[in-house]
């Protein structure tokens, strides 16, 4: 580690510790749900009193839910984005520490918080999630605090760290290696599809699209059929689990794979990725492996019951965690059932997108993560983008836009189309290449749905020229 990230994680270990009380603000997804278990953790762990207050997003609205008083306002996963906001609200630097991972935006009356950023750390930080940088800084209170390692694989896995090179890297690597190390989790070699713990092998197969496996994607009785040629499944009936393959039968399968692949002129290279699964959880629980212990914390984020999942976190395998099992069912259920809709209903299919309005049908939430499961039904090489209604704006029209690694490659970059063109329609976006989201004004849908077409035409167009 570099002296600058040493030092910053230091003191704010000594701030934390020194404070007679805490109020603890983060987000509401599993990386945020995450962070704020590891330092809800660390703080009754030094006896030092803490208030937590999950929220959406840190905005003017936002603000009256942070209580004045003289706790240390500690953000995780939230804040540096936001630092004028702070600033206005009058928070001083010495009651504020941030820890998080998204770009910094400085205050406009020179206002300097502190915090721990991995921004400011260079390539090692660059794939580590907040809850990454919380377990560093939990480590440092007390290095007895190794557990909550396993929440911070949680928390960078549910953010996607892993997702590009099919593990996680620098810090967030080294932060499972620890874990491994000291027994709290098994670093497995695997394939890169979800439900490794849970799901029925050629369940989690056929559901892939990130590759699409040419004659599985989407056939889930041709991937049964495919695993009994492959020798994993006795016959085409069987079920078994990922996680109950043995090392050889995991070399059988993943060379099977890479074979379909390469058969259909297909590259290997997104096939497989390293897992992250925790012993001490039960066999075939949600909890068993990292992905799907993120996307447990972000159902019950996303069915605004952050706290429960908080408490999941901390161990309660009694009631709350039955009440996030029903949250995940529920919100498995809901996303299934807005994916049919979609298919069912149809896009509208333009030159470099795909559009679709689902009104009020559906949580807002949620619409995305549907909208990313539908597009692998759909034609995969054009982004979908997704309007519907906000329940507490009724102004305003939720976009959401999902593409795949492969269209990203080619240029694509679903965070600049939606942060540009909802500006010029006095609304805002944000997010990532591959995944992102807007608040647009009510009534410009249609103009603004040409703009992102246009955007995006123009994000594939220098490639296509070179070819
Ligand atoms: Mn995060």
């Amino acid at each position: 580690m570099s002296s600058e990230v040493i030092h910053d994680i230091s003191s704010a270990a000594d701030i934390i510790s020194e404070s007679d009380a805490v109020t603890l603000v983060s987000h509401i997804d599993a990386d945020g749900i995450a962070s704020a278990s590891i330092m809800l953790q660390t703080l009754k762990r030094e006896h030092i009193p803490v208030n937590p207050v999950f929220i959406r997003q840190l905005e003017p609205m936002t603000i009256p839910h942070i209580p004045r008083d003289s706790s240390l306002k500690l953000f995780t996963d939230l804040g540096s984005g936001q630092q004028h906001l702070l600033e206005d609200a009058g928070f001083t630097s010495d009651e504020v520490l941030i820890l998080d991972h998204h770009i910094p935006q400085p205050a406009e009356n020179g206002t300097e918080y502190r915090q721990v950023n991995t921004q400011f750390y260079g390539d090692e930080y660059q794939k580590c999630s907040a809850a990454g940088i919380c377990y560093l800084v939990s480590r440092k209170i007390n290095e007895n605090n190794i557990d909550l390692s396993k929440l911070g694989v949680v928390g960078n896995v549910g953010d996607m760290m892993a997702r590009e090179a099919g593990k996680l890297c620098g810090i967030a690597h080294w932060i499972a290696e620890d874990a491994e190390k000291n027994g709290i989790l098994q670093i497995r070699f695997g394939i890169n599809c979800y439900g490794l713990s849970t799901r029925a092998l050629h369940l989690s197969i056929s559901n892939s699209d990130d590759p699409v496996i040419p004659g599985i994607s989407g056939k889930p009785a041709a991937a049964a059929a495919f695993l009994v040629r492959a020798g994993i499944y006795p016959s085409e009936s069987s079920v078994r689990i990922f996680e109950e393959l043995n090392d050889d039968e995991v070399r059988k399968l993943s060379s099977s794979l890479a074979e379909q692949m390469i058969a259909n002129g297909e590259s290997t290279e997104r096939l497989f990725a390293e897992q992250y699964f925790f012993p001490d959880e039960p066999e075939k629980s949600p909890l068993r492996n990292a992905s799907e212990y993120a996307t447990m914390l972000n159902a019950c984020g996303r069915w605004q019951k952050p706290a429960v999942g908080a408490a999941v976190c901390e161990g309660d395998r009694g009631v709350r965690y039955c009440e996030a099992e029903h949250m995940l069912r529920h919100h498995r259920s809901i996303i299934r059932e807005l994916c049919e809709y979609i298919l069912d209903t149809g896009v509208d299919e333009l030159s470099a997108i795909q559009t679709i309005h689902t009104g009020d049908r559906y949580p807002d939430t949620v619409v995305g993560i549907g909208a990313g499961m539908a597009l692998s039904k759909l034609n995969p090489a054009k982004p979908i983008l997704v309007l519907c209604t906000v329940s507490d704006a009724p102004d305003q029209v939720k976009v959401s836009m999902r593409t795949n690694e492969r269209t990203v490659r080619r240029g694509v970059n679903l965070q600049e189309a939606l942060c540009i063109s909802a500006a010029e329609f006095n609304g805002a976006g944000g997010g990532h290449n591959i995944a992102a989201g807007a608040y647009i004004p009510k009534g410009c849908e249609n103009d603004f749905i040409r703009r992102v077409n246009e955007l995006i035409e123009e994000q594939v167009a220098p490639r296509a020229k070179n070819c």
